[in-house]
C-alpha cells in the first residue's frame, strides 16, 4: 500500500480516534482475507447416529413447544448450519406421533432414510414417505408430519436456514391445528410426475417446483437408465432433481442430485463455490475431499465445503448411490458460480491423511 507521511504520529491517531468516534473505519486497516470462514470436510457415520437418533424418542415429543424432534449434523467450526448455507438434520417420528402443521420462509426437503407408514403433507397433498423418496416443502408452504405405521420413521432435512438468516427473512407462523386438512393424496404426482406431460390448467409460475414429491422406483429407473448412455468425469452418472414444467432446479435456494457410482469407478478431482450435504444411500466407497480420505458406506453423511478438491470413488463390484443437497442455485443466480478441475497427478487428489484414522 502506499502509504504517505503527511500527518504526523499524533495527527494520525487524532484522525482515526475522530472517525471512529462518528463511526467512520478506514478500509485500509486490518484489511482480512476475503472469503467465508474455512470449515474442514467432516464425516457422520450411520452406525454412530442411528442408535442416538433412536434414543432422542426417549428425551422429547414434537409438541407444540418442541415443534420438531431432530438432530443437526453440526459441522466443526460452524455455530449453525451444516454448511454455511445450509443445514442438515435427521429427524425421528415415532409411530402415532404428529409433528404439528407451521410454515416458514426457509425452503426443506427431506430425503427420507428409514421406516414406512408416515407421511408428510404439504398444502394440503398428503404424502407417504418411503426410503429413498424426495419431498420438498417450498418457502412459506404449510407443512406437518405424522406417522400412522408400526415403525420409527427416520429422514433427513435439509434447510436453506443459514442463509436465509443471513439475509434477515426468516418467518415463520403456526397452523391453527395441529394438522392441516387433507385436500389430495399423491397429487403433485398426479399432477406433474409424468415430466413432459402437464395438465393445462393448474400453478404457473412458482417460485419452486409444483412437483414435491419424488419416488425412489423413478429416481432409481432414471439413474440406471443413465448409466447405459454415459457418465461425468467428476461426477459419475449424477442427475438433477428438476421442476417438471420449467426444467430448472427444484428450488430457488438449493438443488438435489442422485448420483450413481459405478462399481470400481474413481472419479476425477475438481472444486466449486458451491457447497454440498451428502448422504450414501446405498453402497461403499470413499471420497477424497482436500486430500483427506473418508471411507463411507450405507447410511453415512459428509459434507463437502465451498471450494474444497472432492472425487469419488466405489468399491469394487460395489454400486453406490448418493444423494446431495447443494447450494448451487444461490451462487449461479448471483454470478458467483466458478468450477475448476484438479489437473495434477492425472486429476486424481494426493491422499494425505484418512477421516478418523
Ligand atoms: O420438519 O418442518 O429440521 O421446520 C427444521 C425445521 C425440520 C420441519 C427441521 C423444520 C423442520
Ligand atoms: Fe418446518
Amino acid at each position: 500500500m502506499a502509504v504517505q507521511d503527511k500527518l504526523g504520529p499524533e495527527e494520525l491517531q487524532q484522525y482515526y480516534a475522530t472517525s471512529d468516534g462518528i463511526r467512520l473505519s478506514p478500509g485500509w486497516v486490518g484489511r482480512e482475507r476475503s472469503g467465508p470462514p474455512d470449515i474442514e470436510p467432516f464425516q457422520w457415520r450411520w452406525s454412530e447416529v442411528a442408535p442416538l437418533v433412536l434414543k432422542s424418542g426417549e428425551i422429547v415429543t414434537p409438541d407444540r413447544d418442541v415443534e420438531r424432534r431432530t438432530m443437526r449434523l453440526a459441522t466443526p467450526g460452524l455455530d449453525r448450519g451444516t454448511t454455511h448455507t445450509m443445514v442438515a438434520a435427521l429427524q425421528l417420528l415415532l409411530p402415532g406421533e404428529c409433528a404439528p402443521a407451521h410454515r416458514h420462509t426457509p425452503t426443506a426437503i427431506r430425503w427420507i432414510l428409514t421406516g414406512s407408514g408416515a407421511y408428510t403433507t404439504v398444502e394440503g397433498d398428503k404424502c407417504y414417505m418411503e426410503p429413498g423418496d424426495l419431498i420438498l416443502t417450498p418457502s412459506w408452504t404449510w407443512h406437518d408430519h405424522s406417522n400412522e405405521g408400526t415403525d420409527p420413521m427416520i429422514w433427513l432435512d435439509g434447510l436453506d436456514v443459514p442463509f436465509v438468516g443471513y439475509l434477515r427473512a426468516h418467518f415463520y407462523e403456526a397452523f391453527p391445528e395441529d394438522t392441516q386438512p387433507i385436500t389430495g393424496v399423491g397429487d403433485s404426482i398426479r399432477k406433474y410426475a409424468s415430466g413432459a406431460l402437464r395438465p393445462i390448467w393448474g400453478e404457473r409460475d412458482l417460485p419452486y417446483s409444483p412437483l414435491w414429491h419424488y419416488k425412489w422406483d423413478r429416481t432409481y429407473e432414471a439413474l440406471k437408465g443413465l448409466s447405459e448412455l454415459g457418465s461425468d468425469p467428476f461426477d459419475d452418472v449424477a442427475m438433477e432433481f428438476s421442476d417438471p414444467t420449467t426444467g430448472r432446479p427444484v428450488l430457488r435456494s438449493m438443488t438435489c442430485w442422485a448420483q450413481l457410482i459405478r462399481p470400481g469407478i474413481r472419479t476425477k478431482a475438481h472444486r466449486h463455490t458451491s457447497s454440498k450435504v451428502y448422504q450414501v444411500f446405498k453402497g461403499e466407497g470413499y471420497s477424497v475431499i482436500s486430500g483427506q480420505r473418508f471411507d463411507w458406506t450405507e447410511g453415512d453423511f459428509f459434507v463437502v465445503p465451498s471450494w474444497a478438491w472432492h472425487e469419488h470413488a466405489s468399491s469394487e463390484g460395489t454400486e453406490s448411490v448418493l444423494f446431495s443437497i447443494q447450494d448451487t442455485p444461490v451462487m449461479k443466480s448471483m454470478a458467483l458460480y466458478r468450477e475448476e478441475p484438479y489437473t495434477e497427478h492425472t486429476g486424481h487428489q494426493p491422499i494425505t491423511s484418512s477421516f478418523g484414522g
